[in-house]
């Protein structure tokens, strides 16, 4: 496994970081035998949260999902694995958490959708245009875990 795994962008959202909640996302991560490679606690500048967003620049809840993603700590992430952006977003469970299912992160942890508690990387372009945006080269760290035999045998 020392071929290049596939690498996501998560973020946890400033109300997943002030319900006490990092330790819990990352555990879920951490425990599917995903591996752990970039993290940071960074307050983002609108104009950054505008960046991160662009897709969605033309709906009617942009602004206010900007200024809120830019309204206080966001936890950001680089998780790596085998299936991890597909997989990654089904830990996280539907946008909406009225529609996520008990299990997920959003289905367990969240009410609606403004309040999803996290972000994570759609499909493999926004994973390395999002991995791009939040973190330089340097803060990815390459490392061999040693539960990888154990997770991949
Ligand atoms: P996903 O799977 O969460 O990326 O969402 P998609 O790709 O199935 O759905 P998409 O990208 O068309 O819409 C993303 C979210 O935007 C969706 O959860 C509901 C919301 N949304 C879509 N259209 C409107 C709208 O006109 N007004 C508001 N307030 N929300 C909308
Ligand atoms: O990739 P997701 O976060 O699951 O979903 P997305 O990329 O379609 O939307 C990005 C974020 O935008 C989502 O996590 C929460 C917010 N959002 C999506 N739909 C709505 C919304 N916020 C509000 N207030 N209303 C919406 O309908």
């Amino acid at each position: 496994h020392a071929a290049e795994m596939e690498r996501t962008f998560i973020a946890i959202k400033p109300d997943g970081v002030q319900r006490g909640l990092i330790s819990e996302i990352v555990s879920r991560f951490e425990r599917k035998g995903f591996k752990l490679v970039a993290i940071k606690i960074v307050i983002p500048s609108k104009d950054f949260a505008e960046k991160h967003y662009h897709d969605l620049k033309e709906r009617p809840f942009f602004n206010g999902l900007c200024d809120f993603l830019s309204s206080g700590p966001v936890v950001a992430m680089v998780w790596e694995g085998e299936g991890v952006i597909k997989y990654g977003r089904k830990l996280i469970g539907a946008t909406d958490p009225q529609k996520s299912e008990p299990g997920t992160i959003r289905g367990d942890l969240a009410v609606v959708v403004g309040r999803n508690i996290i972000h994570g990387s759609d499909g493999p372009e926004t994973a390395k245009d999002e991995i791009n945006l939040w973190f330089k080269p340097e803060e990815l760290v390459s490392y061999t875990s040693n539960a990888e035999k154990w997770v991949y045998g």
